[in-house]
């Protein structure tokens, strides 16, 4: 069965994306992704969205628009993605190492996770960007 993770591409008011530094497992740690997590079993991608926001960043988000489909995570994983906006709350690293708002054009100034770099050009086209 393929099993999905859900992440968030946060957008603020002034266009930022917020970008969130992994502080584990070791092989991933200091990689630079959407925050998100893994779908429970039984649970809707969105409201896991939502949950996995609340429990990363301390915010409730309002989830928008899916950037793309189902984006490889290797093995039989898949990564979805959504816009979202933050509508209670400051976002907290409670499980991250950082958190960084960047412009679209800071975008390339943290190193992402090889499964999170494409989806991120995919938002910056989303955005208006290039
Ligand atoms: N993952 C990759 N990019 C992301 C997220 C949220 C997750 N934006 C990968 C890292 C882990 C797996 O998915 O191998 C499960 O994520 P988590 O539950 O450890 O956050
Ligand atoms: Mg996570």
């Amino acid at each position: 069965m393929r099993r999905v993770v859900v992440g968030a591409a946060i957008v603020d008011g002034a266009g930022r994306l917020l970008a969130a530094q992994r502080a584990q497992p070791p092989e991933l740690a200091g990689g630079w992704e959407f925050p998100g997590g893994k779908v429970d079993p039984g649970e809707d991608d969105r409201t896991a969205l939502v949950r996995e926001c609340r429990e990363e960043l301390g915010v409730l988000i309002e989830v928008g628009e899916a950037v793309g489909g189902d984006w490889p995570l290797g093995g039989d994983r898949v990564l979805r993605v959504w816009l979202a906006s933050v509508v209670e709350g400051e976002p907290e690293a409670k499980e991250h190492r950082e958190l960084r708002w960047l412009a679209l054009d800071e975008l390339d100034e943290v190193a992402w996770l090889p499964a999170d770099l494409p989806i991120v050009r995919a938002v910056r086209a989303l955005l208006g960007g290039i």
